[in-house]
């Protein structure tokens, strides 16, 4: 396995609402790096980092999981996060490792309860954001 020098280790948490679309950018994000040779599909039960039978069935990420990209010479691990409300902890705990946070917003919903939860607690970390707020 290849060794990344500590500068070269960037540690991102996805985080915003349940259904936003985390799971789905963190496979495309997975896809488009290379990582993996096909993108897979919430829908179908196939993205990596939705891989527990309950959160397959239920087509929800019900813990926090970590992958990685190679971008640049540099090693991004991607934590994708839960987004309902019973599940905030995760992404609480994803928040206080991560160097940034990657806020997704529904397209369509804009911004909600748990989009403004988790940047709250980005803000109250001082972590860089991309995404609203
Ligand atoms: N139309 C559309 N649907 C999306 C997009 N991203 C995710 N979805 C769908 O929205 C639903 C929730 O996506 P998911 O990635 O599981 O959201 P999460 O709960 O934030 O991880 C799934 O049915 C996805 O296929 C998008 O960019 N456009
Ligand atoms: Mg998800």
């Amino acid at each position: 396995m290849k060794v990344y020098d500590a500068a070269s280790i960037g540690n991102v948490a996805v985080v915003g609402h349940g259904g936003s679309g985390k799971t789905q950018l963190n496979s495309a994000l997975l896809f488009d790096s290379g990582m993996v040779n096909r993108l897979g599909l919430v829908d179908d039960g196939t993205t990596v980092t939705d891989s527990d039978k309950e959160e397959i069935a239920r087509k929800h990420t019900r813990s926090a999981s970590l992958a990685y990209a190679e971008w640049n010479e540099t090693k991004i691990n991607l934590i994708d996060t839960p987004g309902f409300g019973n599940f905030f902890a995760a992404a609480h705990a994803a928040l206080q490792v991560a160097d940034a946070a990657m806020v997704v917003v529904d397209g369509v919903a804009g911004v909600e309860v748990q989009t403004e939860k988790a940047g709250a607690v980005a803000e109250a970390l001082a972590l860089p954001r991309a995404g609203p707020g």
